[in-house]
């Protein structure tokens, strides 16, 4: 019952007696082998990316895998002083939206790039579920490269799902809300006439990944929860699990678990290009962010897009259709053939599976049992391939290894269950600690699973760690599945709450990493390709220093004639043309974090000194032996003050035969 209460929710209680229970005891026999299966000795590296969501804190974690090893924390929707991302001039930008500059979100899934179903390791997409938007991360470079912003859209969580060819990315939304043209100033009982639930088609470009909003579909405002595109055989449709059919506004425990079943909408999205295209739908007017890094000039910009088109569900008959999926269903996954779609209801004791080809004859068939808002709702029976019988409590979500078997997560009874999509029998089942949210099989929601690992990503770990304070690690588990049981080998913290995850062998993404940028090639407006033209530049209250960094000095290195009410940028130019030779550039008192310059990188951090004295500045990245020399220091003298702006190295100005260089004055 432990468990039953820690999720607090009563609705479980009538759950109590179904199937299984609660892990016993915490020391699971681990097999005698499993030490050497998760052993990678030092200098070897890992078989597996495993790309992690980072939940609350607004970032993506790389692990390598069966190590468990923390390789790098990519920062996406959230600041991240560690490198600059968001602080300095070059990335702001990224964090724009329609609601002004956003340090954070709730980052929950997260989707790899395919190609005729299966990873091809170019990109990977992550969804922010606070401030609607869809992010790109180059997996060249591990950094976002690209954010949308999403129109008539609240709570964007089920996302960012992808089409086999990486055609759309896919953002259905969870709050419905009154669309951007009507959400003027509506009261909130008049949610069943106003509220609606948007989907939104990101359409991205095949050689550069760009991404730019197609068209949305207006559907009935329920919650869309979770998604899978369909795939092989029903490639060209996508399915979208939803809970709060009963569309209620307030005490959603309760008043939206009412219902015996909820649905999971099937789209037709290519039928919806077709209407697209015949010009059925209607332009909203709205404005939603759109933001893009260059690598070329090492620049993000964002533009405010003004228009959306949208295709409503209700007037365009067969674009969508409801398939009845027992309680509150959270995860939707379709299996590798594209054939069997499985949903979750969160408060089900059954895993329901769906039958595409089912799904084709009946709505051929026209087997209706009516109509939702509009929606034509099939029939139960006419879907269903068939149920899961007493799989355990709680079903969240399912992966698959491309053996035929399926692997589905049970919240409530802390366990993993595998069973066969055919037969549909349970043939194995292994607790997790505690309370595992999503799974990730390597490569599970591909056409192509890799198999192997698979990896629970828990939601409590009460005993498992050392303790630390009110708040305890939240973890990841990973299991062997080569064998016809699963074998729990090794548990790891995570960094932030996990939830979906992705992985790929290493071998696809491991020798296409950029190593560093080209000087060349650096097209920064304030790039100095060289020390010789390092200069301070006065524009009235604006100063900018373009500065060198190479081990182990800065050019400039002394600066006077700051003034207090100045507004200094530096930028920093790292000369190094050498893999993983960063500097860092940090100032005394400035009201921003550091910037972390790759080599060939241009990067501005802004400083606007509060008073006169003496700002040391410094590299804090221990780039080599003399990185404790790699300093400098800038004099800012009282607003008004006389003291002529100069700079030098070395007692040197570059280029100039007085020992310290007066700037030039635009
Ligand atoms: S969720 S634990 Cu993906 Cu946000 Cu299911
Ligand atoms: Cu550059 Cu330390």
């Amino acid at each position: 019952m432990k468990i039953i209460q820690l999720f607090g929710i009563s609705a479980f209680a009538s759950l109590a007696f179904l199937g299984s229970c609660k892990p016993k005891g915490t020391e699971t026999a681990v097999s005698g082998d499993a030490a050497e299966k998760v052993y990678v000795a030092p200098g070897k590296y890992d078989e597996v990316y495993n790309f992690v969501s980072g939940g609350f804190n607004g970032q993506m974690n790389v692990y390598g895998l069966p190590s468990g090893r923390l390789l790098k924390v990519v920062p996406i929707f959230s600041v991240n002083p560690e490198n600059g991302y968001g602080f300095s001039e070059e990335t702001k930008p990224m964090l724009e939206t329609s609601h002004g500059f956003i340090p954070w979100d709730d980052q929950h899934h997260l989707e790899l790039s395919q190609t005729n179903g299966e990873q091809d390791g170019r990109w990977i997409f992550a969804n922010a579920n606070n401030t609607p938007r869809v992010a790109r991360v180059n997996l060249k470079t591990f950094r976002t490269e690209e954010i949308i912003e999403l129109p008539n859209s609240a709570g964007n969580h089920s996302s960012p799902f992808i089409t086999e060819n990486t055609e759309y990315v896919v953002a259905g939304t969870r709050f419905a809300v009154p669309t951007d043209d009507m959400n003027g100033d509506v009261p909130i009982n008049s949610f069943k006439e106003n509220f609606k639930g948007v989907i939104s088609f990101i359409g991205v470009n095949k050689e550069t990944g760009d991404m730019n909003l197609s068209f949305q579909i207006e559907a009935p405002g329920v919650n869309f929860d979770l998604s899978h595109a369909g795939k092989g055989k029903s490639h060209g449709w996508f399915f979208f699990s939803c809970y709060n059919s009963e569309q209620a506004n307030t005490l959603l425990e309760v008043n939206a678990s009412q219902n015996d079943k909820d649905f999971i909408m099937a789209v037709n999205w290519k039928k919806a290009e077709e209407y697209l295209k015949a010009g059925k739908g209607r332009k909203v007017k709205t404005q939603y962010a759109h933001n893009k890094f260059d690598e070329k000039t090492q620049t993000a910009t964002s533009k405010m897009e003004q228009e959306v088109t949208v295709l409503s569900a209700k007037e365009l008959k067969d674009i969508c259709y409801f398939m009845p999926t027992p309680k509150s269903p959270h995860g939707c996954d379709v299996d590798p053939t594209g054939e069997y779609i499985v949903g979750s209801g969160k408060l089900a004791a059954l895993i329901p599976v769906h039958s595409f080809s089912k799904m084709l004859k009946a709505i051929e068939n026209k087997e209706f049992a009516g109509e939702y808002d509009g929606i034509p709702i099939l029939k139960y029976e006419s879907t269903l391939y068939g149920e899961v019988q007493k799989p355990g409590l709680g079903p969240l979500h399912t992966e698959f290894d491309g053996k035929g078997n399926a692997y589905t997560s049970f919240f409530v009874s802390s366990e993993v269950v595998k069973w066969d999509i055919k037969t549909l029998k349970v043939l194995d089942r292994q607790p997790t600690f505690y309370s595992v949210g999503h799974l990730m099989v390597v490569g599970g929601d591909t056409k192509k699973p890799y198999g192997k690992y698979l990896v629970a990503y828990n939601k409590i770990t009460k005993d498992r760690f050392l303790p630390t304070g009110p708040e305890l690690t939240q973890s990841a588990q990973l299991y062997d599945i080569s064998g016809d049981k699963m074998k729990l080998l090794l548990d790891f913290p995570t960094f932030g709450e996990p939830h979906y995850a992705q992985a790929v062998p290493a071998s696809l993404i491991k020798d296409q990493q950029v190593k560093f940028y080209n000087i060349a090639d650096n097209k920064h407006p304030y790039a100095t390709k060289g020390e010789a033209e390092s200069k301070v530049v006065r524009q009235g209250n604006k100063v900018h220093v373009y500065m060198t960094s190479i081990r182990s000095h800065f050019a400039p290195d002394n600066i006077e004639g700051i003034k207090v009410g100045d507004e200094v940028y530096f930028h920093v130019t790292n000369l190094e043309q050498d893999w993983d030779v960063p500097h860092g550039f940090a100032i005394k008192g400035n009201q921003n974090a550091e910037l972390l310059i790759m080599p060939g990188e241009t990067s501005t951090l802004k400083w606007v000194p509060k008073k006169a004295g003496m700002y040391p500045m410094y590299c804090t990245d221990f780039c080599s032996a003399l990185h404790q020399e790699m300093q400098g220091y800038v004099r800012v003298s009282p607003a008004g003050s006389n003291v002529p702006l100069t700079y030098s190295l070395n007692n040197k100005a570059d280029n100039a035969k007085s020992p310290v260089k007066t700037a030039v004055t635009k």
